[in-house]
């Protein structure tokens, strides 16, 4: 089984802490690549960067479809292109807010996020409410650390941690959800420190990839997700042009 985890935004460092979480959760079996697009934003934290995140994404897939790939993770906490990218894909596609939302949901009661900057919190709610989440989520804070700043900010940790306590308290849950890819090294010193589950979405997203692609499940390739219509598209995007219409490779090689 061959699994690719997408970091949609182009810092390889951030790709490589996102290797390491999902390579520790794999089984023997699995091949696992994490891939870096090669053009993109450098961090996701608002709308603008997630949209230029997606054109990225989609080549990743492409690419990952001539390899042979079985599955995909998208490792941004905003699930950037999703929908668009299980169009694409014949495995399964699943992002890490969407898999960190459904196994807490599976631990407790109810859990609190906690992400980067404030200005994120929205798209958490959004995205709680389109997985079924929008009653198990009780609170999404930000701990005001830009996403580059995670591995530089020494303050990083006991701000998650301080940030968790207070959501716990605040909200009268049970579980954390970690609301970005880059907290990923962080969870099990802040589950540690605060003796509850501390979900990383990028771990939890890796381990329901390959339990699908085990079970033999795919996304559905009728309605909503079957293969997008081809045409033509133009300009930057010239190379999204599907196959049935001109030597496809879902964007710059
Ligand atoms: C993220 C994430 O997971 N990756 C990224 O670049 N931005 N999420 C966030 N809330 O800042």
């Amino acid at each position: 089984m061959h699994i690719r985890v997408i970091n949609p935004n182009t810092t390889v460092a951030m790709t490589e802490k996102i290797e390491l979480s999902a390579r520790a959760v794999i089984g023997p079996g699995t091949r696992l690549d994490a891939v870096t697009p090669a053009l993109g934003p450098a961090s996701i934290e608002s709308h603008y960067d997630e949209a230029l995140s997606v054109p990225g994404i989609l080549t990743e897939v492409a690419g990952g479809e001539r390899a042979g790939v079985d599955g995909y993770v998208i490792a941004c906490f905003g699930d950037p292109g999703l929908d668009a990218a299980r169009e694409l894909a014949s495995g399964p596609v699943i992002g890490i807010a969407e898999a960190a939302m459904h196994a807490a949901m599976l631990l407790g009661r109810g859990f609190s996020v906690v992400t980067t900057l404030d200005r994120t919190r929205g798209r958490a709610w959004e995205l709680a409410a389109r997985y079924g989440a929008g009653r198990a989520c009780r609170g999404v804070y930000g701990c005001a650390i830009p996403v580059l700043e995670l591995d530089t900010d020494p303050d990083t940790v006991e701000r998650v941690i301080a940030v968790g306590r207070a959501a716990l308290e605040r909200d009268d849950s049970d579980v954390i959800v970690l609301g970005c890819a880059g907290m990923a090294d962080l969870c099990a010193r802040v589950s540690a420190e605060l003796g509850v589950p501390v979900v990383d979405g990028v771990a939890a997203a890796t381990v329901f990839v390959q339990s699908l692609v085990t079970l033999g499940l795919r996304t559905s390739p009728v309605g909503e997700y079957a293969a997008p219509p081809p045409k033509h598209y133009t300009g930057l995007l010239a190379g999204f042009t599907r196959p049935d219409l001109a030597g496809w490779s879902a964007g710059p090689d």
